[in-house]
């Protein structure tokens, strides 16, 4: 990767890392927690022949882990795509405990309360850590992940093969909020505030890392309009998309006064696929993990010569979304929506 910009300060502002959509379908695991944004990131993918979907993992977040496995099996079915491997992955976070579970955003069943009859397939057998570095090493240096849910299975996959991280191709995050207000409470977002440790394991872990905080996706927003467009689209999920973005729609309104949505997760998507349209800056990523800013994100941006070392120093860099093309995002999200 190089530096397109190095700003005034000494950090550098970096063009895309390298993404997919050149030489090849890339290989994919979607982590997920399904989820209204979730879903429409999953199909999206379906509907990417870049992107060649290995299988997709669970977590709670949205939902409990176990109605997140059949929301994945649902999905998966929706598309035709029942031979997908979905495995479950970890019920708690890494300390322990009662999850927590956002149904009121995405409705009891996650996906909006769309009574969707109960999936036909069945899970795999294999856990989500085992089967995340199953593939990683089957595929050394060819596999990457999606990461739209807390980043539990992911550290327990890091934690079950200290090689993973340098065999995992890239892994690209939708979470945290960077030098921005979080939207679990002023300091953290939801992914993170999910499993904080889990996410500190995997910032520091070494693996090639893209993030994508709400700080950039919430500058994309699909309005009520563009959401009416797309239902009454030719595309392939108009219908079940449309179904499922109506309570959505209410929440926000509700919670942040906004007509429309924010696709969070579909924004990590496009990250993953056209890194072009996303410009990042490279640091240290750390993650709080007690007191009233638990689950809070604090990227060193490199801009100052520390005089001692500190939790930040000799950790790998991640890349941090900077800045965004907000209207090709929109446009790329839309037209991978209306897709026959
Ligand atoms: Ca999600």
């Amino acid at each position: 990767m190089e530096a397109l910009t190095a700003n005034s300060h000494g950090g550098s502002l970096t063009d895309a890392p390298n993404g997919c959509g050149f030489g090849g379908p890339q290989k994919l695991i979607i982590d997920t927690d399904p989820g209204i944004d979730d879903t429409m990131a999953i199909l999206m993918a379906f509907q990417t022949t870049e992107v060649e979907v290995l299988g997709l993992t669970t977590i709670f977040g949205n939902v409990t882990t176990e109605n997140a496995t059949c929301n994945a099996l649902l999905l998966s079915e929706i598309a035709g795509r029942s031979d997908l491997p979905v495995a479950e992955g970890s019920h708690e976070p890494l300390k322990g405990g009662t999850p927590r579970v956002a149904d009121f955003v995405h409705g009891k069943d996650g996906l909006g309360n769309t009574g969707l009859p109960p999936p036909k397939t069945k899970r795999i057998e294999k856990s989500a850590s085992e089967f995340l570095v199953e593939k990683v090493s089957e595929f050394p240096g060819e596999v990457s992940v999606l990461a739209l849910g807390p980043l539990t299975n992911l550290a327990l996959a890091i934690k079950r093969d200290s090689s993973f991280a340098s065999k995992v191709k890239k892994v690209v995050i939708l979470g945290g909020a960077f030098f921005a207000l979080g939207n679990v409470n002023p300091a953290a977002e939801a992914n993170i505030f999910g499993d904080p440790e889990a996410a500190d394991v995997v910032f520091t872990s070494g693996a090639d890392i893209a993030v994508v905080g709400i700080n950039i996706t919430t500058q994309i927003k699909l309005t009520d309009e563009d959401l009416l467009e797309m239902r009454q689209s030719k595309g392939k999920y108009a219908q079940v998309l449309g179904d499922m973005c109506k309570s959505y729609m209410e929440w926000h309104v509700k919670s942040d006064g906004v007509h429309g949505i924010f696709p969070h997760d579909p924004v990590s998507f496009v990250a993953l696929v056209r890194p072009d349209l996303f410009t990042y800056r490279r640091g240290v990523v750390r993650v709080e993990t007690q007191g009233i800013c638990t689950g809070h994100t604090l990227m060193d941006q490199g801009l100052k010569k520390w005089n001692a070392s500190n939790p930040w120093s000799g950790y790998s860099p991640v890349a941090v979304a900077w800045t965004v093309n907000v209207e090709e995002v929109k446009d790329h999200i839309k037209k991978v929506l209306m897709k026959p």
